[in-house]
This record gives structure tokens, sequence and C-alpha cells, in this order.
């Protein structure tokens, strides 16, 4: 008897997706280590806090497909792209990399309700609005970047940055409060 609850299509669609969040995970794990290297202690600490986040949506998902009898396919993680060469483009590429891990997360959404999977459906309303908090998140930084001056930000004003950003981190759960039914 087949117990496998998912088409093979949403299984496909699933690890394809649990994939790219591992690969989120990667690219903020990579600015962060990037942002620390400059100097840029709170914004590393808070890059960093993000990388465990997306880890922690990496597992939700595979977790799901377990539980829906599927088969998890755990794969090599692309590696993340050449590090920003500012501040600002730091924050542009982690806005564009929601965006585009939004558009993916639609896919799979739009997958399930063509199926009439109802169940992955609303698994995935998860992370639709997860990633409007992300995108609205990675917005407001942009636009107190902007307001500082973008790309021409003055060191105060960067220093500034780095210590409102400190604070800001600490709004987001340290990486082991965080679970995969709380991420
Ligand atoms: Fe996984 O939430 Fe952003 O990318």
């Amino acid at each position: 008897m087949n117990t496998n609850r998912l088409s093979k299509t949403i299984e496909t669609a699933l690890n394809i997706q649990m994939t790219k969040e591992a690969h989120a995970s990667q690219i903020y794990l990579a600015y962060a280590a990037w942002a620390g290297n400059q100097g840029f202690a709170g914004i590393a600490n808070f890059l960093f806090k993000h990388a465990h986040e997306e880890r922690n949506h990496m597992m939700k998902i595979l977790e799901y497909i377990l539980k829906r009898g599927a088969e998890v396919d755990v794969t090599a993680v692309p590696a993340p792209k050449e590090n920003p060469v500012s501040l600002f483009k730091c924050f542009e590429k982690i806005f564009e990399h929601e965006v585009d891990n939004t558009k993916a997360v639609y896919k799979v959404a739009k997958l399930s309700h063509e199926e009439e999977d109802w169940a992955t459906w609303n698994f995935m309303q998860w992370f639709v609005n997860e990633q409007v908090e992300e995108e609205t998140l990675a917005m407001n930084l942009l636009d107190k970047m902007k307001i500082a001056g973008g790309e021409k930000m003055s060191s105060n004003a960067l220093y500034s940055f780095d210590r409102d950003m400190e604070k800001t981190s600490g709004e987001v759960e340290a990486a082991q409060d965080v679970t995969t039914v709380n991420p």
C-alpha cells in the first residue's frame, strides 16, 4: 500500500524549495561573514541570526515531506555568489533574494492549488506570510539606508546603522530558541 500522500510533482517541488531555503541560509551566512570582516558587528549578528532562520525554514519543509510519507532528497547547495561591494549593495541583494524566494514559494503554492493538495497549500501559506515579513524588513532597512545617503552613506551614518542593527537583531529570536514548529 502506498502511504506517500504527496504527488511526485509536489514532492519534487518541495524538495527543490527545501534546497532553496538552505541556499538562502548560505547566502545570509556569507554576507554575515563579509559584514563581520568589514567591522560591522551589529549587521553581522543580524545576518547570522537570519542564516539560522533560513535553515529552520529548510527543516520545516523537510519535516513536512517526511510527515506526508514522501522522500526527502538532500542535495548539494549552490554556493552563494560573490560578496557585495558595499553595505547598500548587500541589502539590495538581500531584498532581491527574498523576492526571488517569494516567487519560488508562490510556484509551490500554485502547484498545490492546481493539484487540490489542500494540506500542502495550507502548509505553504506559512511561507507566503513569512516572505511578506522578510520582504518588508529588507525594504525598510533599504529605505533607512537610502535616507542616510544610500551608497554614499557617511562613516557616521554607517556606524549608527550598524548600532541600530544590533538592537534590531535583539528582536530576532536567538537561533537556539527557534524550532521548526516556531521558526
Ligand atoms: Fe525562508 O524566508 Fe526568506 O528567503
